[in-house]
């Protein structure tokens, strides 16, 4: 029996759209990638990628050429819609949901009985709910899910999605996946869409307990790490190495303490923790606690290097990546790009490393004391080398290039 979804439209042609959309066409599915970026829509078009992310060009290449994959900045009528928008926050963290209301604005007009529409985006517990009600003001004709005891004519879920950069063409395979859908069956229909790709299980829920797991995922992950950056803090004041202790304590059966690091940077460990705070301030103190010590970590580092820069005779530092992470080049969030504009700012001249762009990123962009140079160059120049991020190219320093320099290493790359 051919499948029910031969036409699928994603709404977002980012870090996971735009790998979602490739994998579904790589299964045969007729894929239509929609986006406001009209840069971005010409470039897919032409079978190459926006972002970085380690076999995707392939895999977009293939499935443009094959005719699987178009990228349009107007939707089609399709028999499912992915929305796959950025939810950032804005003012004092408040979640700023205007991509998906405008994704419902967007896929509104072309919206047919019988289709189905996953939230993907990352967001507060009553989103998908939301989005329902928006695409029901603007279809009066259609019976949407969060109607009571109507049979709708559309189905609604949510599946957040829970790939990590560098591995998203695997996890989105591999990992399982939670649906909740408004109604049991919108989670089923939800569910039969991701069996087009995901071998991993899928489990069914409603959508405001999806919402809620999402979150929760990425606010464990910050609160551990906040331990790992307190515990640094502890280590510092105390005169002894946090590696150590950290690489020690985890040789007990039950401990696993995650690294320490310059702060947490991304569009999601960083900004996720405050939807849960938005939606329940009261009863979030551990996460807020957690989100406060990660960002006060970057200050922290800033501190360190004015101090090593006040007791040396150099005149320039050499900034070793400026990634949320290593072996990407996500620049959103990145404690990294904080720490170099902070140092400037404070007259400290910095040549800076990253190996992922060609360009510095906006908030960099024309301060005379910050310069994008070559490895060779930076070390060559500067007395004091900090190393923000791990990426695996930066193993080729070698320690006579480090010998006689103040090495900052704020992730235990060199310990
Ligand atoms: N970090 C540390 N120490 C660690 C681990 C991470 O300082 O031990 C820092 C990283 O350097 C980075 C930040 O935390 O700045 C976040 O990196 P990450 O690798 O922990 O996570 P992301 O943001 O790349 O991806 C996360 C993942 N969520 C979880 O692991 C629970 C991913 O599965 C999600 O799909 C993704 O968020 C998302 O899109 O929500």
């Amino acid at each position: 029996m051919p499948s029910r979804f031969q036409k699928i439209a994603v709404i977002g042609l980012g870090y996971v759209g735009l790998p979602t959309a490739a994998v579904l066409a790589s299964r045969g599915v007729d894929v239509l990638g929609v986006d406001i970026n009209s840069a971005s829509v010409e470039l897919i078009n032409q079978g190459k990628i926006h972002i970085e992310e380690p076999d995707l060009d392939v895999m977009v290449q293939g499935a443009v050429t094959a005719g699987r994959l178009r990228a349009s900045d107007k939707p089609e009528t399709a028999d499912a819609f992915i929305v796959s928008v950025p939810t950032p926050f804005k003012n004092d963290h408040e979640p700023d949901l205007d991509a998906i209301e405008q994704a419902a604005q967007t896929l509104a007009p072309v919206l047919e009985k019988g289709n189905i529409v996953v939230l993907e985006s990352t967001v507060p517990v009553g989103t998908t709910e939301k989005l329902s009600q928006w695409l029901a003001a603007l279809r009066t004709d259609l019976i949407f899910p969060h109607e009571k005891n109507k049979t709708p004519d559309i189905s609604i879920a949510h599946s957040p999605e829970r790939v990590l950069p560098g591995r998203v063409l695997l996890e989105l395979v591999d990992n399982d996946r939670v649906v909740g859908g408004l109604t049991p069956e919108c989670a089923k229909q939800a569910a039969a869409l991701y069996k087009l790709f995901v071998q991993g299980e899928c489990h069914l829920t409603d959508a405001w307990t999806a919402e809620l797991v999402k979150l929760s995922e990425n606010a464990y992950r910050d609160v551990n790490i906040a331990f790992a950056n307190e515990l640094s803090n502890v280590s510092d004041a105390l005169g002894i190495n946090v590696w150590d202790v950290v690489r020690l304590a985890n040789r007990h059966p039950r401990v696993n303490i995650l690294k320490p690091g310059p702060g947490v940077g991304g569009h999601c460990i960083a900004v996720d923790p405050w939807f849960i705070v938005s939606s329940a301030p009261g009863e979030s103190e551990l996460i807020r606690t957690a989100r406060t010590i990660n960002d006060a970590k970057p200050d922290a580092v800033v501190r360190q290097v004015l101090e090593a820069f006040k007791s040396s005779n150099a005149s320039h530092v050499a900034c070793l990546g400026l990634s949320y992470k290593a072996d990407i080049d996500d620049l959103r969030e990145s404690p990294a790009v904080e720490i170099v504009g902070k140092l400037a700012g404070s007259g400290l001249s910095c040549l800076v490393v990253e190996p992922h762009v060609d360009v510095l990123p906006p908030e960099l962009q024309n301060i005379d004391k910050i310069q994008l140079v070559e490895i060779e160059s930076a070390l060559a120049k500067s007395d004091i080398i900090i190393l923000l991020v791990d990426h695996s190219t930066f193993r080729s320093i070698s320690e006579s290039q480090r010998d006689g320099k103040t090495v900052i290493d704020t992730r235990g790359f060199w310990q």
